[in-house]
């Protein structure tokens, strides 16, 4: 162990000076690497595959593909304690309607793809990149994911994207498109080392997409129905494969509508990985009568945990899952989960601003080493579990600002991140939202909470007082705050074997 005070002082720097107070020693500058266009092999489908219940580490892949993806809060699990991505709403025409979105709502309270609080010209765009890069130390990627189609919208995306690139060579240029324009760019993105582009898929049977877009925007002509679906489908598996074949590293979303693509999303993810998708993002419908879209509007629900872990379990064996999207909005800034877009308005950013790699050089020192630390960490935890020798298998919820830690207080916790616990291992398995805090919210918010962590056994938290503890173990949940600070795997391995192991053999039986 050894870093969690440092990087407690590290969630929210406020001065170069407090970072250096909280790195000792301090780490000396150096000149930020020249980017490179990509030049790698295509990762074969499936590397990258973790062992069973850990998320990939430097042992599961080929080390270059490591290097690719380690600091990618989005790509690697276990990045995304301690990594942040940004997005620039740069790009806001579409080429298609999708029957879940409607772009033209915007709420600040929401956080969901396709809204958005401010949009940006490229040159807007790269001054907040400067500014939030030089406030935010664990910002690694830059993605743009619309509010529209940032392909379609190519020359907002492509400037934005050079001029970023020239000022901060080391951070990691991301891409989200709904594939449509995708083939047009493929040469492009691979030239401008765009190394991680999402596409969003939600079929491979044109039948299928039929309930799911309306219509779609190709070649200055407007297309409905079965051959809206078809080109789509035909679009986005060439640009998958164009892209796979250049070495881009491509992860497929996938947003699970029950009734209309939950059982068809195994098929999807079998046919992204025969082309090469290097993870699956399976992602529930979001749907509200509020939001405005035709799924909101009409009454079409969304997955409940369950039935989205189901769908994520059903996939086992075929291209890797992610588990630990937040379904981040088109100008997200911060760890995934959290959304500091609001301290970065473009009113807040001087017109002249010059990049200072400070504090982001020397969080990445200090967070070397606390990686190394929370491996080994999870290794001890395995063992743990595995001496344990039970067969109950709970789910884990813990409260967390970052850094792999157990360390918020549970009526500060707007999510949780659960686990799935056994003799047989950990796994993350996703994460539950509460719509209040329950400190402010008061026993109206905890019964909120309540609610969202169904099927969960156990709560562990930094700090819990009597009176919610109260209230949770009479709801039928286990609450601890004895891990506090600890890693959470650390945590859940004690607690386990605490709760489930089997007792000592008594000296003299
Ligand atoms: Fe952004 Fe997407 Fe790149 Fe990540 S988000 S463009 S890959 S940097 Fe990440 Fe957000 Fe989920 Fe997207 S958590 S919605 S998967
Ligand atoms: Fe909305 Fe994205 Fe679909 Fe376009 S592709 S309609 S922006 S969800």
């Amino acid at each position: 162990m050894g870093f969690f005070v440092s990087l407690d002082a590290l969630q929210r720097p406020t001065s170069v000076e407090e970072m250096r107070q909280a790195l000792k020693p301090a780490v000396p500058k150096r000149a930020a690497p020249k980017r490179a266009a990509p030049k790698m092999a295509a990762p074969k489908p499936g590397a990258g595959s973790p062992k069973l219940g850990t998320p990939p580490a430097p042992g599961d892949m080929p080390a270059e593909l490591w290097t690719r993806i380690q600091d990618h809060p989005c790509y690697s699990q276990e990045a995304h304690h301690y990594f942040a991505r940004m997005h620039v709403a740069v790009a806001p025409a579409c080429n298609m309607q999708c029957n879940y979105c409607n772009r033209k709502f915007d709420c600040a309270n929401e956080s969901r793809p396709g809204v958005v609080s401010e949009k940006l010209t490229p040159n807007q765009a790269f001054r907040k990149v400067i500014a939030v890069a030089n406030e935010v130390p664990q910002l690694s990627v830059l993605g743009i994911a619309g509010p529209g189609d940032a392909c379609y919208d190519w020359r907002r995306t492509k400037p934005t994207f050079t001029a970023v690139a020239e000022a901060i060579p080391d951070l990691k240029l991301c891409l989200s498109t709904n594939g449509l324009a995708l083939p047009d760019h493929v040469d492009e993105i691979a030239e401008m080392a765009i190394d991680h582009v999402t596409i969003t898929i939600n079929m491979v049977d044109p039948q299928i997409g039929t309930k799911i877009y309306p219509w779609i925007f190709h070649d200055r002509k407007r297309y409905t129905g079965l051959e809206a679906s078809t080109i789509l489908h035909e679009r986005q598996m060439l640009g998958l494969e164009m892209l796979t074949a250049r070495g881009v590293l491509v992860k497929v979303n996938s947003v699970l509508i029950p009734g209309v693509n939950d059982e068809h999303l195994a098929t999807v993810n079998a046919e992204v990985k025969k082309r090469g998708a290097f993870l699956h993002n399976i992602m529930p419908l979001i749907s509200d009568p509020a939001h405005g879209t035709h799924f909101g509007l009409t009454g079409q629900r969304g997955p409940t945990p369950a039935e989205l872990k189901a769908v994520q379990d059903a996939c086992a064996g075929g291209a890797n899952l992610m588990r630990h999207c937040r379904q981040c909005r088109a100008d997200a800034v911060g760890l995934l989960g959290e959304d500091r877009g609001q301290e970065f308005s473009l009113a807040t950013i001087p017109h002249d601003i010059t990049y200072d790699p400070a504090k982001r050089e020397a969080y990445r020192a200090v967070i070397a080493r606390e990686r190394d630390d929370h491996r080994r960490a999870r290794h001890d935890a395995g063992a743990a579990l595995r001496a344990a020798g039970s067969a109950t298998r709970i789910l884990v919820a813990v409260a967390t600002q970052g850094g792999a830690r157990v360390n918020q207080h549970f009526g500060h916790a707007k999510e949780f991140q659960v686990y799935e616990a056994s003799s047989a291992g950990m796994q993350y398995i996703g994460h539950r939202k509460v719509a209040d805090q329950y400190c402010g919210g008061g026993d109206a918010a905890l019964g909120a909470v309540i609610e969202a962590l169904a099927g969960v056994d156990v709560v562990l938290c930094a700090k819990i007082g009597d009176c919610p503890q109260n209230m949770l173990r009479a709801a039928g949940l286990k609450v601890s705050d004895a891990y506090a600070y600890d890693y959470i795997e650390t945590a859940i391995g004690d607690y386990y074997a605490n709760e489930y192991g089997a007792p000592p053999l008594a000296l003299g039986a």
